[in-house]
């Protein structure tokens, strides 16, 4: 595997970072997680602008541009003869002293992982998804804001162990005020009555590529899509859920802890959104190979 590491294409044995890292050593860094489908990868300059957004959030300077950071992920996916697959792109604050003052930090590292990536089984999709609420709570936008994706994970990991522990694959993270922020990894939707409803950023979710996505192929259908405040009774008694993200792209939910959500399948408008999508991946993107 070849991976970009700081302007260089080089062997995944050689692609090591330093232990004086801050990326490592305080996770002080962001990160992007993007998919190539059928030759083209999607929607990059959405994540490109967003992983520019969190940088600018954290007082990181990227030092390439939007166009030379979409480039070198096009190249790292060349490189590796890839059609399909997953790419991590990480920017770390780089090497430093033991402070964690960034100041000591000279130069931030770039690092573009071309590889595959299935977080769930495919028979998961057509059954549905059981999940839960945990205690966890999400990040508060005042502290570490839910809309950077930054090296600090642990938010999120501690909800997936819960998640783990109560036997289900993905956690649903409420904020401090009790309403549904998202997933560990994922944004949440549920359709009621005809309409879609997903939580507003300002709950703690991030601003999904692939729920942007999915409100524009429900609204090009004559859904209604709004993003108010959601609890857990809104979800319990909705008649269709389904998460969304880059990884996991859409996944029916069919019990939210323990309660059976609609008639305990894959629902309608949820199936004909996962098709609408697949079908979008498949055309839409910037090409790898000319
Ligand atoms: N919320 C959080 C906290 C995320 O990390 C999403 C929502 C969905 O956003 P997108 O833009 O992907 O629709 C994410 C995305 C992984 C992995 O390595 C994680 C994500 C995406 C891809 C892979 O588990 N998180």
């Amino acid at each position: 595997m070849k991976i970009f590491l700081d302007g260089k294409l080089c062997n995944e044995r050689d692609a090591k970072v330093s232990v004086f890292d801050h990326g490592l050593l305080y996770g002080d860094g962001i990160f992007e997680g993007i998919r190539a489908y059928n030759g083209r990868v999607f929607k990059l300059k959405e994540h490109i602008d967003r992983l520019f957004y969190s940088a600018k959030a954290i007082l990181l300077e990227i030092p390439l541009t939007h166009a030379e950071l979409m480039q070198a992920t096009v190249d790292t996916i060349r490189a590796n003869k890839l059609r399909d697959g997953y790419i991590r792109l990480v920017v770390t604050r780089g090497v430093g002293n033991l402070g964690l003052n960034p100041r000591s930090c000279k130069k931030p590292s770039i690092i573009i992982i071309a590889g595959k990536i299935q977080i769930y089984p495919t028979e998961m999709y057509l059954r549905g998804m059981d999940i839960v609420t945990v205690p966890t709570v999400r990040n508060l936008h005042s502290a570490l804001n839910p809309a950077i994706k930054s090296l600090n994970y642990l938010n999120n990991i501690l909800a997936k162990i819960e998640a783990n522990n109560a036997g289900v694959e993905e956690a649903i993270m409420l904020n401090s005020d009790g309403f549904v922020a998202e997933c560990t990894a994922d944004n949440i939707f549920i359709i009621k009555n005809g309409a879609v409803f997903t939580p507003p950023l300002s709950a703690g979710a991030l601003y999904g590529v692939t729920r942007q996505t999915v409100i524009e192929l429900a609204e090009q259908s004559g859904i209604k899509v709004s993003e108010p405040n959601l609890t857990r009774y809104d979800l319990f008694n909705a008649d269709e859920c389904f998460v969304t993200g880059t990884g996991a792209e859409i996944m029916p939910v069919v019990k939210i802890d323990g309660r059976v959500i609609g008639n305990g399948k894959p629902g309608s408008t949820t199936t004909k959104l996962i098709a609408e999508y697949k079908a979008l991946t498949q055309v839409a993107g910037t090409p790898i190979y000319k």
